[in-house]
């Protein structure tokens, strides 16, 4: 039994990366269709080590007989085309913002919340969180489960691959001519990203925070529990891939260094590397193309009661998106809910 698979917005960073991941895992595909816009049509996209796909149009693409849709193209082309697959029978996880607060759209990571996908065929569509959310959560699970998180204040250092393909490429050549000096061109970042960082992602909301923390503040809400508080700042930095955290925590029960390091190494997903000497703890770079949510640098804070505050990486193309995309499908399929 095998199912047929529609990746939307397959030559981008995460659209080849779902592609690379499913392969990696053999999902179960009987076969995979590659969709993008019309000027991409025709490009070959790999798929596994010695199979390419050629790309089909999203705009006249029929999704009849199609099971699942793993969608990453931007949230315009999401809000008009997921609606249009769900509506033709498949099952679309969208891994854009457009529908995360949907209260008829679970919100889903795996390890944190597989119970929500019960509610899927309401829209037919499931979200894929924000990638410094989905880390975020998956490290939050196993301390909230045994002792109770009242407060987290987090803040993040994002790669450019965040942003896209051009964004990784606006680094590079911004890198480039500063050692060649050459003039510095900005186009997709407001400032300087090169040997620079800049606290500023996605637009201004009117309270003076980012849309990127907002996401983080009310995905966490809908994923974890509405009565968490979040505090979060969200700061772009010179990495290609691989999202970083600095977290701090308040809990309800008394929690030491010891007992949080016993809650996440049973958790599922995460890995902890935390050896209090030079290289005992995990960087973005190392975390490139890995598939775990790392925690490092665990320590209790003793300037509030039941304080804790560690460090986080993980991949940001990867859990912070191809897998989790992936991952969803698998336990839809796992929970016989398709
Ligand atoms: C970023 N969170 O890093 C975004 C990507 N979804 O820009």
């Amino acid at each position: 039994m095998g199912y047929k698979v529609a990746v939307v917005g397959a030559t981008g960073n995460v659209g080849r990366e779902i592609l690379k991941t499913m392969a990696e895992r053999g999902f179960p595909a009987k076969e995979v269709v590659a969709l993008a816009s019309s000027r991409s049509v025709g490009v070959e996209i790999s798929y596994g080590e010695d199979k390419t796909l050629k790309c089909q149009d999203l705009a006249t693409f029929d999704f009849t007989g199609t099971d699942i849709v793993l969608s990453s193209p931007g949230g315009k082309i999401s809000a008009e085309f997921s609606p249009k697959a769900a509506a033709a029978g498949a099952v679309v996880i969208d891994n854009t913002s457009h529908f995360r607060m949907d209260p008829e759209v679970p919100l889903v990571v795996p390890e944190v919340n597989p119970e929500a996908l019960e509610g899927w065929r309401k829209k037919g569509i499931i979200a894929n969180p924000n990638c410094s959310t989905i880390q975020m959560v998956a490290a939050l699970k196993p301390l909230h489960e045994k002792f109770g998180i009242k407060r987290v204040v987090v803040s993040t250092y994002q790669s450019v691959s965040g942003g896209g393909k051009e964004a990784m490429d606006e680094l590079f050549t911004q890198t480039r001519a500063i050692y060649v000096n050459d003039p510095i061109v900005k186009e997709k970042f407001t400032k300087q990203i090169a040997f620079n960082v800049i606290p500023h992602i996605d637009v201004f909301m009117d309270d003076g925070s980012t849309k990127e923390e907002w996401k983080m503040v009310v995905e966490t809400k809908k994923i974890l529990d509405p009565k968490i508080k979040v505090s979060a700042t969200c700061v772009r930095v010179p990495v290609f891939v691989g999202h970083a955290e600095s977290i701090n925590i308040e809990c309800e029960k008394e929690i030491t260094t010891e007992s949080a390091r016993e809650a996440f190494k049973e958790a599922d997903g995460v890995t902890v590397v935390d050896f209090r000497q030079d290289e005992g703890y995990v960087t973005p770079e190392e975390c490139a193309g890995e598939d775990a949510v790392y925690v490092s640098r665990i320590r209790e804070d003793i300037s509030v009661e039941n304080g804790l505050n560690f460090w986080c990486v993980s991949d940001n193309l990867r859990k912070g998106a191809a897998l989790n995309t992936v991952q969803i499908a698998e336990e839809l399929i796992k929970r016989d809910l398709l």
